[in-house]
């Protein structure tokens, strides 16, 4: 049974094109020229910090505007290079990969210029899927700015295109969330197309929370391991809440870092659902689906947990047939290198939970999660 990858990020050439960072990528002259350097202001942009100067990228909107205290992380060919995802995948023994656009995709362009961006972005990504037949397929991006025609319309080019397997989307929908309703036309498009939207967060929680500085003493852990997986578990609430699966019983989406912490809350949110008296009031619970329904019958969770105890708890709500191995390359990427090409302990520990949360007459639970899972669900043959 294949091994397959299906949360692994790039940011392929023509992004970086419209991010005015090829040339803060490619050439060393610009990387050092501060008027290149100057010409994106908020995220995504790459800056070099004294004392290497190595370019370094700044992505979230925590460093923006830029602080003293966030230094970025270093970015190279790892973020761009196909061939250098190909020897990631060769050195973890992952046969395929569903590879994505890396957050904030492309909604930070202005509305004009969305549609065009996102119809390069996603030919440049079956071009290069198509380089490595049966090892690449893609999850397309789309231009949240534009019009809902715009999106509609390239999502049913998505559909003809060989290696596309869905969308990549972040949690904030057309700018307003995913309880908009003028997602319903989006919504419909991707049912009617069978596309699945692998849901990823960006954004996080407001800084303020982590604290008077934002947290940043303590460098990208509270935005990375609790902002993430509570802006996706508050986007997928908000989604359910306002029925989405209830209106699209079809719609398949498969959420990033196993569902934040969705599967351990679950319970507390059908049960608040269950005692509203405003819902209850405008009708709004006798005949909605569960969030146990939902979560068993239209959404799938990534293996992106790091500990059995996570893994665990995706496998009980989702089932093991709907729950997928990923590595969130090139993220995590070991902080000392020795030199020579190793594993990655970021993946080394997602392999090590899928194991060990499955029993020794299990093999067959693990094979799905590692790659049998995905490649039934997202029809992953050439
Ligand atoms: O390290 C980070 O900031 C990130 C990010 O931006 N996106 C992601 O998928 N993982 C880590």
């Amino acid at each position: 049974m294949p091994i397959v990858d299906i949360h692994t990020h790039v940011y392929p050439p023509s992004y970086v094109e419209r991010m005015c960072l090829p040339f803060l990528l490619q050439s060393r002259v610009l990387i050092e020229n501060p008027v290149v350097l100057k010409s994106r202001s908020t995220v995504p942009y790459v800056r070099s910090i004294p004392p290497t100067n190595s370019p370094r990228l700044f992505v979230l909107p925590s460093e923006d505007p830029p602080s003293t205290m966030s230094t970025g992380r270093p970015i190279g060919p790892e973020y761009y290079d196909i061939a250098q995802k190909i020897a990631f995948m060769d050195i973890h023994n992952i046969d395929i990969s569903v590879i994505s656009l890396a957050n904030p995709w492309l909604d930070f362009l202005p509305s004009s210029s969305a549609a065009a961006a996102a119809e390069a972005l996603n030919s440049d990504l079956n071009t290069i899927c198509d380089k490595f037949p049966g090892r690449l397929f893609a999850f397309g991006a789309i231009p949240v700015s534009a019009s809902v025609e715009e999106i509609v319309s390239e999502i049913k080019r998505l559909s003809g295109m060989k290696y596309m397997r869905g969308v990549v989307m972040g949690t904030s929908g057309l700018g307003k969330g995913l309880d908009d309703e003028r997602l319903n036309g989006v919504w419909a498009a991707l049912e009617e197309a069978g596309q699945t939207v692998f849901l990823h967060p960006h954004y996080g929680l407001p800084k303020e929370v982590y604290g008077p500085t934002g947290g940043e003493e303590y460098g990208f852990v509270l935005p990375l391991a609790l902002g993430f997986p509570l802006e996706t578990t508050i986007a997928v609430s908000r989604m359910l809440l306002s029925g989405v699966w209830d209106r699209f019983q079809g719609l398949n989406v498969l959420l990033a870092h196993s569902g934040g912490t969705l599967p351990f809350l679950a319970g507390r949110l059908e049960s608040c659902i269950a005692h509203d008296g405003k819902l209850l009031r405008e009708g709004k619970i006798a005949n909605r689906r569960t969030v146990w329904d939902i979560l068993q019958k239209n959404i799938f969770l990534d293996a992106v947990v790091y500990s059995e105890v996570g893994l665990k708890a995706a496998v009980d709500v989702a089932g093991a047939d709907r729950v997928f191995f990923g590595t969130d390359h090139p993220f995590f990427p070991p902080l000392e290198k020795n030199g020579k090409e190793e594993e990655w302990l970021s993946v080394t520990t997602n392999y090590k939970a899928i194991k060990d949360a499955f029993g020794p007459g299990e093999m067959e639970k693990v094979e799905g999660v590692l790659g049998g899972n995905a490649v039934r669900l997202l029809r992953l043959e050439v």
